[in-house]
């Protein structure tokens, strides 16, 4: 059996040799990662091999994609396959197309190889490594197909690493058994959702309750003491042998945005619970109590609110909200009652900072640096502060076809002009974003010119200062555009969340975790909010980033992310734990 010992000690011949197999026809990629020995982990050795691409010419990377076979193409057909890829492409069930999916892929393949001039690669095993199902694959190759060049050989050549780590995991007769955990988890809850397709999970909805409960469930079969507070937080609890411990705080959100992923927030609870069942089933304790927080709203879908879950347990809850009405004009007050919780037991939610150790956040990057990067996990170095604003403009409905164009005072066409303001403004500046992701011509008429708009602000930054300008110089733009036009506006602010610096002590543990794993520390700043910029106002703070898929891309159902770099990123919190005193 291949042995991480036994590869190190073999001279290059028989090292090539061992790995001959694992980059499809390439030895040359073993051959030239052997003078990166000795490996102190399997991660580091999967990074070796991808220097070796990385390091090498734009032939031979080419080289390497036509070395692999198309899927279900014609040497699937004619049983020409390495052992490999036939295992693989059978594993989801490509030697069992029917007649028209055949079809359907052959016609693929022509197009994808006329436009890239390489076969379309996929690592067919999937995230969690036991095989996508056919429509899946189909989806996704024709999906792929419309990428720009540049853009789908840099995601050929990531799933020729994901193919490789695949064959490792085989070769070393390993299973990524909390990362698999995590992500069945992930699966399970990723499918309660209030309204489909896809994943939204709002607030206090049926779905979210369900989620809460089963969450609960997963930390009390994980050997934690659970409940879920007053404010809909699940709040699980793995305690110390010593009574009078302070307390690690950890945790993320488990509501999600509509038609999100199933990763965001989500793993940073699940993750965790996984580990404390590690720890339980060794009857290991930690020298502090550890609590895993499932916080109930960090999103602001339902009631427009963002971190209700966990400003209730930095006693920052703002009790004006319980007024807040939802589309249907229910009452956040009611929507909790309804679920059975007390507002008048919100306050005491609260921690004392004397209490606690820090917050620690596991959470997929949503974005693309890590996979870029070729790093399953990073260390963040502050969260971006964000300013969020409802915009209501006001101008007059009248008819289309009789309106001179001089004449009109159109809230849409404001609102266009207002949109690109916002890029044109937050273009070019570092670190600073801004977005109009809701913009709406309520009960609009396509003959009507639209006498009212609604939009909302996202304005981000990580220096305060910047967005904060940004911030005044977007208003004072539309209040300009408005005047011009003649159009009415209201607008007010629904969060103001200053960046949040992470703690260099805790991101300086967490670093010393993940290059115990073999994994170079990169360290990165957060584009995203996080339950942490809440939790750094009563403790110290630091999150661990795993790598986000399908080009970064998140909030979206595409939202992907592997087995390995969740079991990676347990690793790393499992070992920051154990060293955390
Ligand atoms: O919007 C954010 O950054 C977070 O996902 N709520
Ligand atoms: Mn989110
Ligand atoms: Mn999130």
């Amino acid at each position: 059996m291949t042995t991480l010992a036994s590869l190190n000690t073999l001279d290059a011949a028989a090292f090539v040799a061992a790995l001959d197999g694992i980059y499809e026809h390439s030895p040359w990629i073993p051959e030239r990662a052997f003078a990166r020995r000795p490996f102190a982990s399997l991660a580091s050795l999967k990074l070796a091999l991808q220097q070796a691409v990385n390091e090498a010419s734009d032939a031979e990377r080419l080289a390497l994609l036509r070395a692999h076979p198309e899927l279900a193409g014609k040497a699937a057909i004619a049983g020409e396959l390495t052992q490999e890829s036939t295992s693989e492409q059978a594993a989801s069930g490509l030697n069992l197309c029917s007649p028209a999916e055949y079809a359907r892929l052959h016609q693929l393949n022509l197009e994808y190889n006329a436009k890239f001039g390489f076969p379309f690669i996929l690592a067919v095993k999937g995230p969690t490594g036991r095989g996508l199902t056919r429509a899946a694959i189909i989806e996704t190759f024709a999906r792929r197909l419309k990428n720009a060049r540049a853009d789908e050989l840099a995601e050929a050549l990531r799933q020729v690493h994901r193919i490789a780590e695949i064959r490792l995991n085989a070769l070393f007769k390993i299973t990524p058994e909390l990362g698999a955990q995590v992500m069945d988890w992930c699966e399970t809850i990723g499918a309660w959702s209030d309204l489909g397709p896809g994943l939204t999970c709002a607030y206090l909805t049926p779905a979210h309750r369900r989620t809460a409960a089963q969450i609960a469930s997963w930390m009390v079969d994980a050997g934690m003491e659970a409940h879920i507070d007053a404010v809909g937080n699940v709040v699980g609890r793995y305690a110390a042998n010593a009574p009078i411990a302070k307390t690690l705080m950890t945790g993320s959100h488990y509501d999600t945005v509509r038609n999100g992923g199933k990763y965001d927030g989500r793993l940073g609870i699940l993750l965790p619970i996984a580990i404390v069942r590690h720890l339980h089933a060794r009857g290991e304790r930690l020298p502090f109590h550890l609590e895993v927080v499932g916080f109930a709203e960090e999103e602001g879908v339902r009631f427009r609110s963002t971190f209700l879950g966990s400003s209730a347990v930095t006693g920052g809850f703002d009790p004006a909200l319980l007024d807040a009405v939802d589309e249907t004009g229910v009452t956040m007050r009611a929507a909790l009652a309804e679920a059975g919780h007390d507002p008048a037991a919100i306050a005491p939610l609260a921690r004392r900072r004397e209490d606690l150790l820090g917050f620690v956040e596991v959470h997929i990057e949503q974005g693309p640096v890590l996979l870029e990067r070729g790093l399953p996990v990073g260390v963040v170095t502050a969260i971006a502060g964000s300013s969020r604003y409802s915009v209501e403009l006001a101008g007059v409905a009248s008819h289309a076809g009789t309106t001179p164009m001089g004449m009109r005072r159109d809230a849409a066409a404001a609102a266009a002009e207002i949109v690109l303001l916002v890029e044109q403004r937050c273009s070019g500046v570092a670190s600073l974003v801004g977005t109009v992701g809701q913009l709406e011509v309520p009960a609009g008429s396509v003959n009507v010119i639209p006498g009212a708009c609604k939009l909302s602000l996202d304005i981000r930054a990580a220096d305060d200062a910047v967005r904060l300008a940004a911030v005044d110089d977007i208003l004072a733009g539309i209040g300009a555009i408005c005047a011009r036009r003649g159009i009415g506006e209201k607008l007010w602010k629904i969060v103001e969340a200053e960046a949040a610096p992470c703690s260099p002590r805790l991101m300086d543990l967490l670093g010393a975790a993940l290059e115990r794993q073999g994994v170079p520390r990169f360290d990165l700043l957060s584009g995203a909010g996080h339950d942490a910029m809440q939790m750094a106002q009563i403790t110290e703070v630091a999150m661990l980033f795993t790598r986000c898929g399908n080009g970064g891309i998140s909030h979206n159902p595409l939202e992907t992310m592997t087995s390995d770099d969740a079991e990676l990123a347990a690793q790393v919190l499992l070992d920051f734990l154990r060293n955390l005193n």
